[in-house]
C-alpha cells in the first residue's frame, strides 16, 4: 500500500510541477502601464501597477495636453477611469522599448463630464510609430482598443491629435507591453480565404498592425482581463450565434494538456480551452448534415481582417475520431481538420490554425461555420470551436511613408481615407512559426494509409529495399554518393511536394511519400517549413545521429537536402506506419498478441542499441508509440531522433531547452533531478508496454479522474496483481497467463520511480523475449535451429548479411542465448 500511495503522490507531484513548469506567469520584457492624467504614483488594477503621467513623471506626454479628474466618478468604475488627459494640439507619448519584437497597445477611453470638457465629445486621431491606428476615434461609454503592432526601433511614438471635427482629443489609460515571443511570425503559408477561394500568400509583410475586433469564448464565460495571461477580455459566443439550436456546449474541469509546439497559455487561457461549442445532436438516428454558424460584425468591405480560431478536443472519447471542416463566408477554409494530428496526439491539447480573410462585398459581417467532414463515422460526426479571434489588419509601414513620416501626425486627417485604401494592396501572413501548422488542404484527401499520420512520422523498411547496400562510399539503391539529394530530385519524387501525397505533418513540417531513384523505392520525404529558427538545430541533430547508425529497428536516413533554404530529410517508407494506429483509435484491425511482442521486442532492441551500441550512447527522449513505426511486414522501428541528446552534455542542454518529452510519457524524475536519463527511455517504454497491452492513450483526459493517466492506471492494477482486467478486450483469451505476467512485470519495473530501480533496455528486451517465449513455446522449432543461435524474433536477415557490419552489435544474440538457456533450466527472473 505505501509504494501505491507515494506513486500515486508522486505522480500528484509531477502533475503540479509540470503546470508550474508550463504555466509560468507570462512577463513582459517592456511594459508600460500609464494612468492618464493622474498624479497618483500608482494605481494597482487586476494586479497591475498603472502609473500616473503628471508633469513630475517620466511618462508625462510633449505636447499641450490638461489632466483632468472626474467629479462624480461611479463607484462601479475602475480606478482608471476616474482621470483623464486631455490634448488639444498633438502630444506624444514616448516609450522606451527594449525588447524589438510584437508589441500590445491598449487605449482606454471612458468618458466622463468634468467642468471644461465633456469627453462624449472629444474625438481623438492616434498614430503609432507613424501608423494611423484610430482616426476621428469618439465614445460614449468606456471602449478599449487594442492593437498588435511589431517595433523594431528603440521607441514607440504614440501621438494623439485632436480630429478635424473636435477641439480635443483624450485617453483614460494607455497600456504598451510586449507580447509573448512567437505570438505572431512570418513564414508564408496562411491561407487567404476571398470570394475566389483559397491562395497561399507567399509576401512576407512582418509589420502589420492589427486592432482586435473580436475576442471571443466560445461555449464559454466572460473572461476578465484578472483571469487571462495577457489581461486580455473574452466574450461569449451566444449572441453571434445564427441558429442557437444548432450548438450544444462542451465543457471540462481538467485543465488543458499544453504541448510542445502547440498553443500555449500566452495564446488563450486555459478557460478558453476547456469550454466549447459543439454540435447539437438531438438523437443517434438524427441527421448531422448541418453547420454552427456565428455572424460577427466587421467593416466588411475593402478590410482584411486576420483570424485565430482556437481549438482543443475536450469532446473525443478516442484519438482520431473526430472530423470537421470550417467555412470562412461560406468558403471551405479548412477541410477535415483532424485535432489529434494536429494537436500531437494527445486528446484536449490546445491548438490554434490562422486565417486572413478579405471581403468584396458590404455584408458588414464575418460568418464563421464549422461542420462535420465526410471522414468521420456516422455515429461521431461533431465539430467545435473552442475560441475565436478577429483582427482588423489596420495597416503596414511602407518605406515610402516612413520617409514622410515627420509630417504625418500634423497630416494624418487627410491621409487615413488613402491608408484604407492602401492597405488592401498588401496583406499580412502571420503565422506561428512555433505551431508550424500550414495552411488549410482544402483538396487534400487522406493517405490511403490513412492512420499514418504520426506528428512525426516518417520511417524505413525492412523488406530488403536496403539490401543492394547503402555503404555510404558506393553508389546505394536511390542512385546517390552519400547522403545528400538534389532538390530537383525530391521535387521529382514528391510530384513537386503534391498535398495529396502528404501523410503526416506536425513539429518539423509535412511529411510527403515519395518515389525517388530509378528503382522506384518508396520514401518518406520530411521538409521542414522554411525559414524555421526551432527546426534546425533539430535537422541538423537528426542527420548527424541518423547518419552514423543503421539498425534494422530503427528508421534509416535515406538521405537529406540543405539547398535554398530548404531543410529535407529522406526516410524509408514504413508501410504500416506508427503503432499507435494499430493499437486504437484508428479502424486498423487489431495486432495479435504474438505481434504485440514481436513489436515491443523490435522497438527494445532498437532503443537497446541507442543506449549502448554506439559510442557514444543516445538518450532517445521522445518514446511513444507514434515513434514506433511499422514496415509492410510489421517489423518495428524506432523513429524521431530529432529530439535525441548524446548522453554526457545532456545536463546542460536539457534545462535550458525545457521540456521535450511527450505528457504520459515523461519520467517523473525529470522533475526532481530536471535531467533525462536512459531510464527517462526505460519509463516511456514502459508507458509504451502498458498501451500495447490496453490499446489506450497514455494520457485520456475524458476518462474518470483515477483513469486518466495510464501509467498511474495500469499500476494499480498491476501492483493489485490483476492487470487482465484491463487488457484490450481484442487479446481476450489469446495471452498465456505466464506470459502476461512476465510482460506486466517488466511494465511494471520500467515504470519504478526511481531511475536507478528500472531495469536497463537490454534487460526490457531479455525479459520481453522471455515473455515471448512463454506465448510461443518454440523450443522445438529453435532446438532444430542448425546455427546453434537461437532468435526469438524473425530471422535478421540483413544482419546476417552483414549489410550492416557491426552497427548490429550482437548484443540480441547474448541476450537471446540468455534466453534460451533461461527456457531450457525453466526459470524466472
Ligand atoms: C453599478 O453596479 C450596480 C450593481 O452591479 C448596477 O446596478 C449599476 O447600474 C452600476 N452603475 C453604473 C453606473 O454602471
Ligand atoms: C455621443 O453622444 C453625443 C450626444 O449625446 C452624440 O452627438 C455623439 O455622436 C455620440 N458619439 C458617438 C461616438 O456615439
Ligand atoms: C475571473 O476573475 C474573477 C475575478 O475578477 C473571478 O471572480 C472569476 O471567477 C474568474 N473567472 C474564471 C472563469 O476564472
Ligand atoms: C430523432 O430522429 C428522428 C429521425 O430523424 C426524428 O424523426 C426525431 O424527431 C428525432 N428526435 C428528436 C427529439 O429530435
Ligand atoms: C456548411 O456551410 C457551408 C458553407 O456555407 C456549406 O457549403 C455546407 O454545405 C454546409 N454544410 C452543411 C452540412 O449544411
Ligand atoms: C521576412 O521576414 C523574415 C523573418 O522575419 C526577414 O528575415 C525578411 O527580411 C523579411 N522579408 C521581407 C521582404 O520583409
Amino acid at each position: 500500500m505505501a509504494p501505491l500511495m507515494a506513486a500515486k503522490s508522486l505522480h500528484f507531484l509531477s502533475i503540479i510541477l509540470s503546470i508550474f513548469l508550463f504555466s509560468s506567469a507570462f512577463t513582459p520584457q517592456d511594459n508600460y502601464l500609464i494612468n492618464c492624467g493622474s498624479s497618483t504614483s500608482s494605481v494597482t488594477v487586476d494586479n497591475r501597477n498603472f502609473v500616473g503621467d503628471d508633469s513630475s513623471s517620466s511618462n508625462t506626454p510633449q505636447g499641450k495636453s490638461i489632466s483632468i479628474t472626474n467629479p462624480n466618478p461611479s463607484p462601479n468604475s475602475s480606478a482608471l477611469y476616474t482621470t483623464a488627459r486631455v490634448f488639444t494640439s498633438s502630444s506624444k507619448y514616448a516609450f522606451k522599448i527594449k525588447s524589438s519584437g510584437t508589441h500590445l497597445v491598449r487605449l482606454h477611453f471612458s468618458p466622463f463630464t468634468s467642468q471644461n470638457y465633456d469627453l462624449r465629445h472629444g474625438e481623438s486621431d492616434v498614430v503609432a510609430n507613424g501608423v494611423s491606428i484610430l482616426s476621428s476615434f469618439g465614445a460614449n461609454f468606456t471602449v478599449v482598443k487594442e492593437f498588435f503592432l511589431m517595433v523594431d526601433k528603440l521607441e514607440l511614438e504614440i501621438v494623439f491629435t485632436p480630429s478635424k471635427d473636435s477641439s480635443f482629443a483624450y485617453v483614460n489609460a494607455i497600456e504598451v507591453f510586449s507580447a509573448p515571443k512567437d505570438f505572431f511570425i512570418d513564414a508564408g503559408g496562411v491561407a487567404l480565404i476571398s470570394p475566389n477561394g483559397i491562395q497561399e500568400f507567399k509576401q512576407n509583410v512582418s509589420y502589420q498592425v492589427l486592432e482586435t475586433v473580436h475576442r471571443i469564448n466560445v461555449g464559454g464565460s466572460k473572461l476578465t482581463p484578472f483571469n487571462d495571461t495577457l489581461w486580455r477580455t473574452w466574450i461569449p459566443d451566444e449572441d453571434f450565434l445564427v441558429l442557437k439550436s444548432a450548438a450544444k456546449i462542451a465543457r471540462t474541469t481538467d485543465p488543458p494538456n499544453y504541448l510542445p509546439g502547440g498553443a500555449t497559455r500566452e495564446n488563450a487561457p486555459d478557460n478558453v480551452y476547456m469550454t466549447a461549442q459543439q454540435m447539437n445532436v438531438v438523437n443517434n438516428t438524427m441527421n448531422f448534415q448541418f453547420n454552427i454558424t456565428w455572424d460577427f460584425p466587421v467593416r466588411s468591405r475593402d478590410h482584411m481582417h486576420f483570424v485565430r480560431l482556437h481549438f482543443c478536443d475536450i469532446v473525443s472519447i478516442a484519438l482520431n475520431t473526430l472530423y470537421f471542416n470550417i467555412y470562412i463566408n461560406g468558403i471551405v477554409a479548412y477541410k477535415d481538420v483532424d485535432l489529434s494530428v494536429l494537436a500531437f496526439h494527445q486528446l484536449a491539447s490546445p491548438y490554434y490554425i490562422d486565417f486572413v480573410v478579405k471581403d468584396t462585398k458590404d455584408s458588414g459581417m464575418m460568418r464563421i461555420s464549422i461542420g462535420p467532414s465526410d471522414l468521420s463515422t456516422t455515429l461521431r460526426k461533431n465539430a467545435i470551436l473552442n475560441g475565436v479571434e478577429i483582427m482588423r489588419m489596420v495597416n503596414f509601414v511602407g518605406s515610402a511613408r516612413k520617409s514622410k513620416k515627420r509630417n504625418l501626425w500634423v497630416l494624418v486627417g487627410s491621409v487615413v481615407g488613402g491608408v484604407f485604401a492602401l492597405s488592401l494592396a498588401f496583406l499580412a501572413i502571420l503565422v506561428i512559426l512555433r505551431c508550424r501548422r500550414r495552411k488549410p488542404k482544402p483538396k487534400t484527401r487522406r493517405a490511403p494509409s490513412a492512420g499514418w499520420t504520426s506528428v512525426r512520422a516518417y520511417g524505413g523498411s525492412s523488406d530488403g529495399t536496403m539490401s543492394e547496400g547503402t555503404a555510404l562510399a558506393s553508389l546505394g539503391p536511390y542512385g546517390y554518393y552519400g547522403l545528400k539529394i538534389p532538390f530537383d530530385d525530391l521535387k521529382l519524387a514528391t510530384n513537386n511536394f503534391d498535398k495529396d501525397l502528404i501523410i503526416g505533418s506536425g513539429g518539423f513540417g509535412m511529411v510527403y511519400k515519395g518515389i525517388i531513384g530509378e528503382n522506384n523505392i518508396k520514401v518518406a520525404v520530411k521538409r521542414g517549413v522554411r525559414g524555421s529558427r526551432q527546426g534546425l538545430p533539430e535537422f541538423h541533430t537528426e542527420i548527424t545521429v541518423l547518419s552514423k547508425i543503421r539498425h534494422r529497428h530503427l528508421v534509416s536516413l535515406v538521405g537529406y537536402c540543405e539547398e535554398q533554404s530548404e531543410m529535407i530529410l529522406v526516410y524509408e517508407y514504413m508501410d504500416n506506419g506508427p503503432l499507435r494506429n494499430h493499437l486504437y483509435g484508428s479502424d486498423l484491425p487489431p495486432l495479435s498478441w504474438k505481434q504485440r511482442l514481436e513489436i515491443c521486442i523490435g522497438a527494445a532492441r532498437g532503443l537497446h542499441y541507442l543506449h549502448t551500441g554506439s559510442a557514444q550512447g543516445i538518450i532517445h527522449r521522445d518514446i511513444k508509440s507514434t515513434n514506433i513505426l511499422l514496415d509492410k511486414n510489421y517489423v518495428s522501428k524506432v523513429a524521431d531522433f530529432g529530439l535525441s541528446k548524446s548522453g554526457p552534455c545532456l545536463n546542460e542542454t536539457h534545462v535550458s531547452t525545457g521540456v521535450k518529452g511527450s505528457f504520459g510519457y515523461l519520467d517523473p524524475e525529470y522533475f526532481r533531478r530536471q535531467q533525462l536519463t536512459d531510464k527517462s527511455d526505460v519509463y516511456s517504454f514502459g508507458v509504451v508496454l502498458f498501451e500495447v497491452l490496453c490499446a489506450r492513450p497514455a494520457v485520456d483526459p475524458l476518462l474518470d479522474r483515477e483513469q486518466v493517466n495510464l501509467a498511474e492506471w495500469a499500476m494499480e492494477w498491476q501492483k493489485k496483481g490483476m492487470i487482465e482486467q484491463i487488457v484490450d478486450p481484442h487479446l481476450i483469451g489469446q495471452i498465456k497467463p505466464s506470459s502476461l505476467k512476465k510482460f506486466g512485470e517488466t511494465a511494471e519495473k520500467c515504470l519504478a520511480d526511481y531511475g536507478v530501480d528500472r531495469p536497463s533496455m537490454g534487460d526490457v528486451l531479455w525479459n520481453l523475449e522471455y515473455a515471448y517465449q512463454l506465448q510461443t513455446n518454440e523450443r522445438q522449432r529453435e532446438q532444430q535451429d542448425d546455427t546453434g543461435a537461437p532468435r526469438v524474433v524473425p530471422e535478421d536477415s540483413m544482419a546476417r548479411r552483414g549489410i550492416y557490419g557491426d552497427s548490429d552489435d550482437g548484443t540480441s544474440d547474448i541476450s537471446t542465448s540468455r534466453v534460451f538457456s533461461q527456457l531450457l533450466t525453466s526459470e524466472g527472473r
